[in-house]
């Protein structure tokens, strides 16, 4: 055996966070397989999300299949059998980068392929996926992924709602946001009550903020007038009436 350089490739390989006071975290680990991986590390990088990325409170990467093709011209697709329009992408190089990711993490992350035939992504989905160690998300280009890598490593298809984009890139930023936002410590304590089951199910109130007055439009008296009670009381009616109006369908 090798000794070790330092014990930072190993907290990386299994995602552990060690924190002062000698408490042992594990991070969730989220990486991207994509033909488009600085598109993904542009939106990684920025907002709560890049963040939350360098805190340590998750690993989100982008993995670029085209480095997985043994082609000398790099290439990852090639037409469809049966004829037709456009390229195809072939399995070779998808089900390598999934297998080289596997080796790495030491362990098999669940695997979700981000296309217009998946379940619609729901808040449930997003939170079941955020209790996971770790998740590979595959994002298919050009027409399509060759039928046999979906049917042999794909555990899960999700979509994002009912229209068509020209990659799943963005469908995956999507989730990788959407389950950032929940894991612990990403968000401030009381916006992560606002995750919890009390809020479930229903839209946001109205919310303002200075000034009292904007070009003759006031805020709503409840709300300058420090009375906590009735403040949350105001916010609890505003959800359910908002959630009726606008969204009757989520509350049968
Ligand atoms: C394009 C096309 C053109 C001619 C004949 C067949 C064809 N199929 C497609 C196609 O479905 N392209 C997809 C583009 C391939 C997979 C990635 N793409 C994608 C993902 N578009 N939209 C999504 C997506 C994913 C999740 N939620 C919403 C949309």
């Amino acid at each position: 055996m090798h000794p070790r350089p330092s014990a930072a490739p190993l907290q990386r390989a299994w995602g552990i966070r060690r924190k002062a006071g000698g408490r042992i975290y594990l991070i969730m680990k989220i990486e991207i397989l994509t033909l488009f991986p600085e598109m993904c590390e542009a939106v990684l990088g920025e907002s709560i999300v890049g963040r939350a990325r360098k805190q340590g409170l998750v690993q989100l990467r982008a993995r670029n299949i085209r480095d997985y093709t043994p082609d000398k011209h790099r290439r990852v697709d090639d037409a469809p059998f049966g004829g037709g329009y456009g390229m195809v992408m072939q399995c070779q190089p998808i089900a390598d980068c999934f297998r080289a990711l596997c080796e790495e993490w030491g362990e098999r992350p669940r695997l979700v392929y981000l296309s217009p035939q998946g379940k619609t992504l729901t808040q449930a989905k997003a939170k079941e996926l955020a209790g996971l160690p770790s998740l590979a998300l595959l994002c298919g280009h050009y027409e399509g992924v060759d039928e046999r890598v979906i049917e042999a490593l794909v555990d899960e298809e999700i979509s994002i709602g009912d229209y068509v984009l020209t990659g799943g890139e963005l469908p995956a930023l999507v989730l990788c946001d959407c389950i950032t936002r929940l894991l612990p410590g990403v968000l401030a304590a009381d916006a992560a009550f606002a995750n919890e089951s009390h809020y479930d199910g229903l839209l946001e109130y109205p919310q303002y903020t200075r000034p009292a007055v904007w070009e003759g439009r006031e805020v709503p008296e409840v709300l300058l007038n420090g009375n906590h009670a009735l403040q949350e009381k105001w916010r609890r009616e505003q959800m359910e009436e908002r959630t009726r109006r606008k969204r009757p369908e989520m509350l049968s």
